[in-house]
This record gives structure tokens, sequence and C-alpha cells, in this order.
């Protein structure tokens, strides 16, 4: 029988990687992220070129009663593993200049997002004595940086987060790993940079990023391996890149 990952954000980027990795090992999938048509575009090319099931799941993963309430909705399936992928960086500014907003923003997204998401589906694995939950944190949660504070404290969490919940699931035989990547060329820099196309695209000039493919890649490694043996953490990083603030461009 297929397994079934659960994967958070795969409207693009690492997300949707992921979604085509797991889909061409013969996994079902659960897709989620707010971009409905996305989804449903992913879901039949998927089902049509993988020949699996792929379930559709629209909800923000701020809205903490919707998360529950579209869970509960698939509480009677197994879910293998979970992707906590959902995430983002809004805005790049010195602490006394930041936007409130994009700080709640990515304070809820990436923080409690995770959380609400991690309380419904901790309890389908618990129940079931299995799963392997793979948490996307960043070199952010490893570092700061100039103008990075608040990624840098959310993804800070996520590291924390990862190595708690690995903790309190020990008893349960679930295991918990994190991947943190440095640069990836996705639409994340479009995001943080609100839509401004060249400086988005500056972030990647000059030095081969990592591919969201990259990402999916390990996140699938390390679930392959025997139920004995748990990636704690990886730190990933393009070979240009050294530290959250030391990459070479030529
Ligand atoms: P993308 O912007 O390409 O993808 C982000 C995904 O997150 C989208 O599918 C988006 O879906 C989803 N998402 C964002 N906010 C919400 C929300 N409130 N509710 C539900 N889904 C949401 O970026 P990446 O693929 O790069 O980012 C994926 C993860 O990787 C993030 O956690 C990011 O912090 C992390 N990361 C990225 C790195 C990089 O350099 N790119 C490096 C290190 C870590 P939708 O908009 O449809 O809701
Ligand atoms: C994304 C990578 O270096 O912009 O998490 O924080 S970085």
């Amino acid at each position: 029988m297929n397994k079934t990952v659960f994967i958070t954000g795969a409207t693009s980027g690492i997300g949707k990687s992921c979604a085509f990795k797991f889909a061409q090992n013969n996994y079902n999938l659960c897709i989620t992220g707010r971009r409905e048509e996305r989804l449903k575009q992913l879901k039949s090319q998927l089902e049509k070129d993988y020949n699996v099931k792929v379930t559709i799941l629209v909800f923000d993963v701020r809205e903490r009663m919707t998360v529950k309430n579209t869970i509960d909705k698939i509480k009677d399936q197994t879910i293998d593993v979970l992707i906590n992928n959902a995430g983002l960086a809004v805005g790049m500014d010195q602490i006394q200049d930041g936007s409130i907003d994009d700080w709640d923003q990515m304070i809820d997204t990436n923080v409690k997002g995770l959380l609400y998401v991690t309380r419904s589906i901790s309890p389908m694995m618990v129940e079931q004595k299995s799963g392997h939950i793979i948490n996307i944190g960043s070199i952010a949660g490893k570092e700061v940086y100039p103008k990075g504070n608040v990624y840098c404290a959310s993804k800070h969490a996520v590291n924390a987060l990862t190595k708690a919940m690995r903790v309190d699931l020990l008893e349960h035989g679930i295991r918990v790993s994190q991947i943190a990547p440095g640069a990836v060329k996705t639409e994340f820099s479009m995001v943080r940079f609100k839509d401004d196309l060249q400086t988005a695209d500056s972030v990647y000039k000059g030095f081969k990023p990592l591919r969201p493919e990259d990402i999916a890649d390990i996140a699938f490694y390390i679930t392959t391996l025997p139920p004995h043996v748990n990636v704690n953490d990886i730190l990933v990083m393009p070979t240009a890149q050294a530290s959250a603030t030391q990459l070479i461009r030529k």
C-alpha cells in the first residue's frame, strides 16, 4: 500500500518540489496552501503522471480553527510523513524600522502555523505509533544577519521546536528531522521583497543557488533510511555560500 505525505505550502518552491519527489516515489499526497487553483493544477498533473492519490486541503496555516477542522476531515487516513514547509519572510528592515504587520505575519505563519498543523497531525502519528515529521528550518535558524531579525527569530523557533518535538515524541517512535537550507531559488525573495522583481532577482545573481529539487531530494532521502535511523538536522548550503552573510558572487 502506498504511504502518504502531508505537505504544507505545496503551491510553490520547496513544497511543490517535495510533492513531485514523493509522487514519483509512489506516495499519496495531501497538499496544502492558500492558492487553490495551483493546488488543483498540481493534483491533476501528479495524478496523471504518477498514478497516485492527491488530496487538496486549502487553508491558511495562521487560521487555527480552520487548520483543525480541515485536518479533522482526514483523520481516518494514515499520515506517514508531515513536511512542515509553509513559511515566508516578509520585509527586510532594521529592527527600529520594521513593520509590525510583517512581524506578525512571519511569526503567525512560521511558528504558530507550524504548531497548529503539528498539533493536529502528531496525535494521528502517536495513535499509529509511527510517523516522520520534517520541519523546514533555515540557515536563519542557526545564525542572525542584518535586517533578518524577526524572520531569523521565527526560524530559531523552528530549530528549537524541532528538538522539542523529537524529545516529546521519542516514546512514540516518531522521527523528527529538520532541514535548514541556505539560499534556495523559489518565490521566497519575491514574497520577502513584496513583488519587487529586480531586488528579488538580485538575491540569486552571480552564484548558483540551491534548487527546490535539492531540498526535496534530501527530504525524500531521509525518509528512506531504516526505521531505527533518524537524521536530526541537515544544514545545507549552496557551495558558493559559507554562512548567512558569506557568499561568493562572480
Ligand atoms: P515559496 O514562497 O516558493 O513557497 C512558500 C510556500 O508557503 C507556498 O506554497 C505558500 O503557499 C506557503 N505559505 C506561505 N504562507 C502561508 C500561509 N499563511 N498558509 C499556508 N501556506 C502558506 O518559498 P520557499 O519554497 O522557498 O519556502 C518554503 C519554506 O522554506 C519556508 O518555510 C521558508 O522559510 C523556507 N526556506 C526557504 C529558503 C529559500 O532560500 N528559499 C531557505 C531556507 C528556508 P500559498 O501562498 O499558496 O499559501
Ligand atoms: C531563507 C534563507 O538566508 O534568506 O531562509 O534567511 S535566508
